[in-house]
């Protein structure tokens, strides 16, 4: 054995000095073409830029009990958080926590809020088939401005092609990790007609509502689920589902807040 391991030293001390040299090389040459991606991976929510959470008060994200961000969600009321009920529809208050007013989850800025009550829509079975809303109750009230939930006769703001923002801290892509700080874009609301003809069954309108560009490119993403839609200081929408994230003809879903505005106020 060792007779002929022997002689091969020298060639067992080429190749590694083989590898340590050239490997790093073609690491880094395979590390290069990602460079596009990592351009794609600096605009979380996919498409998006970083927002000021001062300018969105009651974004909040929602987080586990190792502190984990995992949804987001709106105040809408000073003890009461709007968001979607796939976030929570496994979880236990208590494992819950809210996280306001921080806008960098790496920083120790805002509040982070214990949750006493998780309720979702009785009639939530899965995404696809709508009343994906819930409302978290927190321990205390927080002093921080709420957001308006749009109502019935808000009728306009789901007209096609409203410009809608849409805040998170998701995927940066569809295959990205959740991104460390808020991110906004901006999305047109799909006409139902539209959004019906991409999704066909799975799209119900009455509980739905589409937003993105006919390319692409701009979209909600994993992790912004529970996380609002905005126009002005309403909230039109809860990030719900899609097909992916950004894919040309795939516009996000989101729970039309306006459907359901009386059983959000009920749990006020
Ligand atoms: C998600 O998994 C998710 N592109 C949220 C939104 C969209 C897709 C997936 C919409 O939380």
């Amino acid at each position: 054995m060792r007779r002929r391991l022997w002689p091969n030293l020298p060639a067992v001390l080429f190749v590694t000095l083989a590898f340590w040299v050239v490997l790093p090389t073609t690491t880094v040459a395979t590390e290069e073409p990602p460079s596009e991606l990592n351009t794609a991976s600096a605009t979380p929510i996919v498409g998006g830029k970083p927002a000021d959470i001062d300018q969105y008060p009651w974004v909040v994200y929602l987080s586990d009990s190792r502190g984990k961000q995992f949804c987001g969600g709106a105040l809408v009321a000073s003890d009461k958080v709007l968001t979607a009920a796939h976030c929570v529809i496994d979880r236990r208050a208590p494992r819950v926590d809210v996280v306001a007013g921080r806008a960098d989850k790496n920083s120790q800025r805002g509040r982070v809020l214990g949750v006493t009550d998780i309720w979702s829509h009785p009639d939530y079975r899965s995404p696809y088939q709508g009343a994906d809303v819930a409302v978290l109750t927190l321990r205390e009230p927080v002093s921080r401005s709420v957001v308006k939930l749009a109502t019935p006769s808000d009728d306009g703001l789901y007209g096609d092609s409203t410009e809608a923002t849409v805040l998170g801290w998701g995927a940066r892509s569809e295959e990205g990790q959740h991104s460390d700080v808020l991110h906004r874009a901006t999305v047109p609301v799909v006409g139902d007609a539209e959004c019906a003809k991409v999704y066909d069954r799975q799209f119900v309108p009455n509980a739905m509502v589409c937003a993105g560009y006919p390319d692409g490119g701009v979209d909600a993403c994993q992790g912004d689920s529970g996380g609002p839609l905005v126009v002005g200081n309403k909230i039109i929408g809860i990030v719900s589902w899609g097909v992916g994230c950004a894919r040309p003809g795939k516009p996000g879903v989101y729970t039309e807040v306006a459907a359901y505005t009386d059983r959000i106020r009920a749990r006020f």
